[in-house]
C-alpha cells in the first residue's frame, strides 16, 4: 500500500467517503427491492387480471388481501382455483357473488355475503383439501376427489381454509357473463372490510 494513504487524514476522508458510498448503495439496493417487489407484483396481477386465464389459478389469501386481485375467464373454458391461505393466524373464505346482503349498523349497511352465489347450479370438483375447516356447498354441484373436506351449511358456496390450508376448484366457466366479486366475510365481515376482495371478469364464449 503506498505510503501516502496510511496517513491519518487520508484514512479518515477514505473511510468517511466508503461510509457515504455504503449508505448510498444500501439506499438503491434497498429502493430497488421495494420498487421490484412492488412491480413484479403489480405486473402479475396485470398479467393475471386482464387476460382470459384458462387452466389453473392461484390465489393467495393474506391478512387481508387476495392476489390476484383480479381474475378473468372465458365461458366454456376448464379452470381450477387452486386456493391457498398463506396467512399464519387467519382463517380465510372465498365466496363468490354479486350484489349484497347486508346488515345496518352505526356505520351504514355492512355487507354480510353476496346475494347471488356465483356457485349455484356449477358443477365442481373438489381436490386436493388440506387443512380446510369447513366447505359451504349451497347449490353448487360438486365432485369430490381425495379426502372430502368438513361439509357444512348456511350461505353461500364457501371453503373456509385454516392457517396454511388449500384447496382445488375445477369447473367449466358457466355461462355467467359479467362482472363478479370475491370476498372473505370471516370475522364478522370484517376481512372484507379491511380489503379483502377481489373481482372477476367472465368474457362470452368465442
Ligand atoms: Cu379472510
Amino acid at each position: 500500500m503506498p505510503t501516502k494513504a496510511m496517513g491519518p487524514t487520508g484514512r479518515a476522508h477514505w473511510s468517511k467517503g466508503l461510509f457515504l458510498f455504503s449508505m448510498a448503495v444500501v439506499f438503491i439496493v434497498g429502493s430497488g427491492v421495494l420498487f421490484g417487489r412492488y412491480w413484479i407484483g403489480g405486473a402479475v396481477t396485470e398479467a393475471f387480471g386482464k387476460t382470459p386465464a384458462s387452466g389453473t389459478v392461484h390465489v393467495f389469501q393474506f391478512d387481508y388481501y387476495y392476489e390476484p386481485r383480479h381474475i378473468t375467464w372465458r365461458v366454456g373454458d376448464h379452470v381450477t382455483i387452486a386456493l391457498r391461505n398463506m396467512s399464519d393466524t387467519h382463517w380465510h373464505e372465498m365466496v363468490i357473488g354479486r350484489g349484497f346482503d347486508t346488515v345496518p349498523s352505526a356505520f351504514g349497511a355492512i355487507p354480510t355475503q353476496f346475494a347471488t352465489d356465483f356457485w349455484s347450479g356449477v358443477p365442481v370438483t373438489i381436490s386436493d383439501a388440506r387443512h380446510v375447516d369447513n366447505l359451504v356447498l349451497n347449490k353448487a354441484v360438486a365432485t369430490f376427489v381425495g379426502e372430502k373436506p368438513n361439509v357444512a351449511t348456511g350461505g353461500d358456496f364457501s371453503p373456509t381454509l385454516q392457517p396454511g390450508g388449500s384447496i382445488n376448484l375445477s369447473f367449466i366457466v358457466p355461462n355467467k357473463t359479467g362482472e363478479w366479486k370475491y370476498g372473505c366475510f370471516v370475522q364478522q365481515y370484517m376481512h372484507y372490510m379491511a380489503g379483502m376482495e377481489g373481482g372477476i371478469t367472465i368474457l362470452p364464449a368465442h
